[in-house]
């Protein structure tokens, strides 16, 4: 099974780059979902096609990779230079450029590398797309892309891995562009997991003691919980008192037989089976990563961990929607009953308690003993609105993550990501109305019409989660 990683303009390939790098070091042998050997030299290859209409960023990313490789067994990995596609100069933030012109002009050659990719994989598993939502080529090209994939592959399934940029906004038009990119995505794309820069940033100066972090450290960080996910894992059961053994499970028994490894235990697919245990309701795409522990490298051979603690950090996090483990508050619990909502806490003075709801997780743990770990505390009803059945699914591995001896990741399908595209709502409505900057997204074709039905589109999303 191959998954292919299309890389998408800066923050898309720089990204990019530190996932293959996590997925290079965090295993024994390079994973061949992500990694192949190319013919006659034996050389490993990244399953990927680097894009960007500048190429600065790739050359960059393709020289890292040459001179700095992640090691296994003395193997090194580098880009396949027949996936990349690039062109003389960016898309200067403007979403417009990079959808109207740069897309359809860079279609063919966009669509050669891809397929030349996926002919590679013995069984295709998906596409996994990384790029940022608040550029030109990213997210402009990167939403029109998408769009000819779904066309072009509609039975594949496509992940997104987004950038959300520094709220403080660093792109004067970011916040036109992450919703003109994500009504995109919402339409085209399986799922959507985002991630904030300004949660990876205090992530690095709080907990992990970087002062300024760069991208290099934010990308770093933020692989960690994507590598979580994406290496080899076994579907286990949960095990509480009111549901006995889960979906996924019991799923494994029956239908993956295909993916089943000697050891007899069900091997989760990727990305089939994690879409489908995550974003199996068309209107709720948008997913959430919590990793833990969070600490400095240095610190990790110096520090005991327990699954116990472990998992208390990280439902905490889950439970108030928090992405970090310092400052939590350890107040909000859960409420009595599970039918309560959020709604009714927002009007109703007497609960003081708005829960962080979901639709679905997906708990991936790895480590020593985490097949045996007690993890019903993520199966809770109040966590979930109450015409899911089965919202929590659960895979572990016994290998260690890395330097990590234990690591937890849940992704979830919740609310906490949509708070920031609220906020991107509001100051968008604002700019629109004064006619900012539309100017210069109209000369590359783009109509009004089409900021009010992304708009209205996000809108939705918000509307839908929030009501959960
Ligand atoms: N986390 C992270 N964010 C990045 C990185 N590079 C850029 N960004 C963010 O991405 C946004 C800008 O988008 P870019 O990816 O630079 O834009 P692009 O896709 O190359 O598009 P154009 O340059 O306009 O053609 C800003 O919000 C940056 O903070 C990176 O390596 N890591
Ligand atoms: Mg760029």
């Amino acid at each position: 099974m191959g998954v292919v990683v299309v890389q998408l303009g800066q923050g898309g390939n720089q990204m990019g780059y530190a996932l293959f790098r996590c997925l290079a070091s965090a295993s024994n042998s390079f994973p061949d979902q992500f990694f192949r050997s190319s013919d006659k030299k034996g050389k490993t290859k990244a399953r990927a096609v680097i894009i960007d209409m500048e190429p600065k960023v790739i050359h960059g990313i393709i020289g890292r990779a040459k001179s700095a490789p992640a090691q296994i067994n003395r193997a090194v990995w580098t880009y396949d230079a027949r996936g990349v596609v690039t062109g003389d100069s960016g898309s200067g933030n403007n979403w417009a450029r990079g959808y109207y012109d740069h897309g359809p002009y860079n279609l063919n050659s966009m669509l050669k590398a891809v397929r030349a990719e996926v002919e590679q994989c013995d069984v295709f598993g998906g596409f996994i797309i990384l790029q940022s939502m608040a550029g030109g080529t990213g997210a402009g090209l990167g939403a029109y892309l998408v769009e000819a994939l779904k066309d072009e592959f509609p039975s594949s399934f496509i992940l997104c891995y987004c950038i959300w940029p520094y709220e403080s906004g660093e792109v004067i038009v970011q916040n036109y562009n992450v919703l003109l990119t994500l009504s995109h995505l919402q339409s085209f794309a399986d799922g959507i997991i985002i991630l904030q820069n300004e949660q990876l940033s205090i992530i690095c100066r709080m907990l992990l003691s970087i002062q300024r972090p760069s991208f290099d450290d934010l990308n770093e960080l933020a692989v960690q919980g994507l590598g979580c996910i994406l290496l080899p894992s076994y579907w286990r059961a949960i095990e509480t008192s009111s549901r006995p053994v889960s979906r996924a499970a019991s799923k494994g028994d029956s239908e993956s037989k295909l993916s089943n490894d000697n050891s007899g235990q069900s091997r989760v697919r990727i990305l089939s089976d994690l879409l489908a245990s995550l974003c199996f309701h068309p209107g709720y795409k948008v997913l959430t990563l919590r990793f833990t522990p969070q600490v400095p490298a240095q610190s990790l051979a110096f520090t005991n961990f327990t699954w116990d603690a472990q998992l208390k950090y990280l439902r905490q996090m889950f439970i108030t929607g928090a992405h970090k483990e310092l400052e939590m508050d350890w107040n909000i619990q859960l409420p009595r009953s599970a039918v309560h909502n959020n709604k009714q806490a927002m009007l109703s003075p007497t609960v003081p308690y708005l829960v962080n709801r979901s639709v679905a997780s997906l708990l991936i743990l790895r480590g020593n003993e985490s097949e045996y770990v007690d993890v019903s505390g993520f199966a809770d009803d109040r966590l979930y609105p109450i015409w899911q059945v089965d919202p929590l699914s659960v895979a572990s591995s016994s290998s260690m993550y890395g330097q990590y001896e234990l690591a937890a990741c849940l992704i979830s399908n919740c609310q906490s990501s949509v708070l920031p595209a609220s906020r991107a709502l509001t100051k968008g409505y604002k700019m629109l109305a004064s006619r900012a900057y539309l100017h210069q997204y109209f000369e590359h074709g783009m109509e009004h019409a089409s900021f009010d039905s992304a708009f209205a589109s996000v809108e939705d999303i918000v509307c839908r989660y929030s009501t959960l």
